[in-house]
């Protein structure tokens, strides 16, 4: 009789056999139709649920405000010499993606990882500070800034502060993200909360309030779902830079002499 061929793949997130292609089993029309967000499809297909309202907004949000932050950050200045080398789209694009990491950009997913680590171990924020130091010898991923300061704020977590302060249900992580930046800036004034670091706290409380499962939340974190939504945000300017510089038909880049120091 029939042998049925045992299946390599296991996909659980969307189906294009039919007529209608689904997302997490909702059919693209109706998605369609009822004139869904960005923040919902993403929810459909990263997280495989309809988020609550304010999360897709959340959601939106952070893609609007990760889009670009000029062209002197790694990212944007790594697109734009691969295009001014000649390269086509997709080699630019990779090049900045690329550059996406720890130090920059990259810091959403370890800053969930650590700062709820620390909250739900009970560690107070001194403590989660000097562990930080001590124990796991590294940087706190999701504080400080190369030009951003106590005196310079970054807008973009003041809007995102503001936005879950308002209207998220609890934000127990931000709160005690808020206490380890009032320690950390009192040593020095760039170590804020960055903008990784409050996009990567605030999920946790966006993942809390929707009630996401303790197993759930640690595969978003470990899968790197959060860095996801600075990759997909970003690649929005630096396809944004790469199209600018093809534009202006820039020629080859050469680093001035005068900048480097033959040492
Ligand atoms: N110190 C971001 O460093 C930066 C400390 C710290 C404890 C910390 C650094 C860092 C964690 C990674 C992170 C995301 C590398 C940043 C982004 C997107 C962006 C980018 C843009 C955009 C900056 C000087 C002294 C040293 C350090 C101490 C520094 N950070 N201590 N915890 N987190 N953060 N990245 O200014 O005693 O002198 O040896 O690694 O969250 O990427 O716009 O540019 O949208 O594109 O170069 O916003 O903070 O300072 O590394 O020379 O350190 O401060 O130990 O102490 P800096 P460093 P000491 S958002």
């Amino acid at each position: 009789g029939l042998v049925r061929r045992p299946t390599d793949v296991v996909v659980t997130i969307s189906d294009d056999r039919g007529d209608v292609p689904t997302y997490n089993k909702k059919g693209l029309d109706a998605i369609i139709k009822e004139n869904q967000s960005l923040g919902y499809v993403i929810g459909m297909l990263w997280f495989k649920r309809e988020l609550p309202e304010y999360a897709q907004k959340y959601v939106e949000m952070v893609i609007k405000l990760t889009a670009d932050h000029g062209p002197a950050v790694s990212g944007a200045h790594n697109a734009i010499i691969t295009a001014r080398a000649g390269k086509d789209l997709m080699s630019s694009l990779a090049s900045g993606i690329l550059t996406i990491g720890p130090r920059f950009g990259g810091a959403i997913s370890d800053g969930a990882k650590y700062f709820r680590m620390a909250k739900d171990s009970g560690k107070t924020p001194s403590e989660f500070i000097n562990y930080m130091k001590r124990v796991e010898k590294k940087n706190i991923p999701g504080i400080g800034h190369r030009i951003k300061s106590v005196q310079n704020p970054d807008v973009r977590v003041v809007l995102l502060k503001e936005f879950v302060i308002k209207n998220f249900p609890k934000h127990p992580y931000l709160d005690y993200a808020l206490e380890v930046e009032k320690l950390t800036t009192s040593k020095r004034n760039n170590l804020i909360l960055n903008v990784d670091g409050c996009i990567g706290i605030c999920f946790l409380d966006l993942l809390e309030n929707a009630d996401f499962s303790p197993e759930e939340k640690q595969d978003i974190i470990d899968s790197e779902a959060l860095n996801g939504l600075f990759v997909l945000g970003r690649s929005i300017g630096m396809m944004g830079h790469i199209f600018d510089q093809k534009r202006q038909r820039a020629r080859l880049y050469r680093q001035p002499w005068d900048e480097i120091l033959y040492d």
